[in-house]
């Protein structure tokens, strides 16, 4: 008698601006996910924990300067060194609920303001991408949409680097252009309005989860 195979876990991207509640959220699905029956697996990027989020944890707390692109390519190597990690769970049946991925790695890096005199032009939007061509694409990326007033009111806003208002500002942009910008892309996105209680936004947040679990269920078994 054969055994059908693990069917694939789910990919999925939590995404948002700072504060819009995504390690919150995270937490309470990843509850909902387990005591479904689903087994489930939450990786949170930037990983501080290796010797790579190490450099940038001194980053973001503002202990150590790196040139722009340098720092970018260190988030990138961080999600990279995680790659094979997070195939062979999904592989093995388990789904990855990711804080944060691919798409905060480009809006922060373009948003952030240039490093001044040596290197005055912000990094595009093209070159930010660039180094994370061919990492997993994940079955949905929610998007927990706040608007900057309800930012703001949350506490601990301000504490790292990117915690300012025109940085945020920026990021809000990006994030919708990016959303936007290619019909091919538009339907990874599952946008969640993050004003509500913690448990409307978790209802929302679930249906798109359901909605990457159905994906799974109808694609080819490939992690995209
Ligand atoms: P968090 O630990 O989720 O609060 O994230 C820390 C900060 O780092 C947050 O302001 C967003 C930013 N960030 C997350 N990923 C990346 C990335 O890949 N590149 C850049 N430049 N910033 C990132
Ligand atoms: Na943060
Ligand atoms: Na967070």
């Amino acid at each position: 008698m054969t055994t059908p195979p693990t069917p694939r876990g789910a990919l999925i991207a939590i995404e948002g601006l700072d504060r819009a509640g995504k390690s919150t959220q995270c937490d309470l699905l990843l509850n909902r996910l387990i005591s479904s029956g689903i087994p489930a697996k939450l990786q949170k990027f930037p990983d501080r924990s290796t010797p790579i989020g190490h450099m940038i944890n001194s980053y973001l707390t503002s202990t150590s300067n790196l040139d722009d692109q340098a720092i970018h390519l260190l988030f990138s190597a961080n999600r990279w060194e995680a790659k094979d990690s997070i195939l062979s769970t999904l592989n093995s049946g388990t789904t990855i609920l990711l804080d944060r991925y691919i798409y905060s790695g480009i809006v922060f890096s373009a948003a952030k303001p240039p490093v001044p005199v040596e290197n005055p032009k912000p990094l595009s939007v093209s070159w930010c991408k660039a180094p994370d061509v061919g990492l997993p694409r994940p079955d949905i990326i929610i998007f927990l949409n706040i608007s900057q007033e309800d930012a703001e009111k949350r506490a601990g806003f301000g504490d790292e680097r990117y915690e300012k208002k025109e940085m945020q500002e920026k990021v809000r942009k990006l994030f919708e252009e990016l959303r936007g910008e290619d019909s091919n892309d538009k339907e990874d996105w599952w946008v969640v309005n993050a004003g509500g209680t913690v448990e409307e936004v978790a209802e929302e947040v679930w249906r798109g989860v359901l909605e990457a679990l159905k994906r799974v269920k109808e694609g080819n078994g490939e992690v995209r």
